[in-house]
């Protein structure tokens, strides 16, 4: 699949590109990535991206015009691709849009900035507006690499083990449970005994429990569809 990024800050993303899982599946072409700088679809000498709104109020709006420009230079008709507009006002970004994401050959991504961009940009050139969470961020761009992040990691071959991807929380209908490393005691902090008895059953048992009762403390909006869970985890909570 392919991304394109259309940001006013492309060096912002040199550091996403260039370490781990990410690196990896685009040296593999597993991804191809193109990070674009808007004002390169700017006519007028001092390449202005924004304005200011309508109405008056602070701040200003991204313009319409290099969007839509940057937008049809990217896209190709035939690839049939998602245009995302990030933004605090879309719908919040899960799992499942993620997976969503990761069955399309073209996603361009836009990163909104200043107090806002031109609305005629999500009516009519976004397929959809997405936000990562309910907080305020001052631009787009760290919305973006989590979106990228949360996708390339669910195509295929990119991770090592084929079912990790699969067996993760929020796949399960609960968070995952609590993992431990040596040493066995630290700083007189001993890790739980059922995980060094070696029997796979009561390892089972104990990280199945670990997990809901940190989904009951953190997460019990989770809880609420019993439906996602399998019969063992009910049984467990009740
Ligand atoms: Cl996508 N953009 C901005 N600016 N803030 C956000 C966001 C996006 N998602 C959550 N907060």
């Amino acid at each position: 699949m392919r991304f394109d990024v259309l940001t006013i800050f492309p060096a912002f993303f040199e550091g996403f590109l260039a370490y781990g899982i990410v690196r990896r599946a685009c040296q593999r072409r597993q991804v191809e990535i193109g990070i674009h700088n808007l004002r390169d679809w700017t006519y007028d000498r001092h390449q202005v991206v924004d304005d200011r709104p309508y109405g008056g109020e602070d701040g200003m709006v991204l313009k319409p015009e290099p969007i839509f420009r940057a937008v049809e230079a990217l896209t190709h008709r035939q690839s049939n691709p998602s245009v995302v507009l990030l933004t605090p006002q879309g719908r919040r970004f899960d799992q499942s849009m993620a997976q969503h994401l990761s069955r399309q050959s073209q996603v361009v991504l836009i990163c909104g900035r200043y107090e806002g961009v031109d609305e005629r940009v999500a009516e009519h050139l976004a397929t959809e507006e997405i936000s990562i969470g309910d907080y305020v961020l001052s631009g787009g761009e760290p919305a973006a690499m989590v979106v990228m992040d949360a996708v390339i990691r669910l195509l295929p071959d990119v991770l090592g083990n084929p079912t990790s991807a699969q067996k993760e929380s929020f796949q399960t209908g609960r968070l995952d449970y609590p993992v431990y490393t040596r040493p066995p005691v630290y700083r007189g902090h001993a890790v739980p005994a059922e995980l060094l008895t070696g029997n796979h059953a009561e390892i089972e048992l104990w990280r199945r429990r670990a997990a809901l009762r940190k989904t009951l403390r953190y997460r019990p909006d989770l809880l609420t569809d019993q439906t996602r869970l399998d019969e063992i985890d009910r049984r467990l909570l009740t």
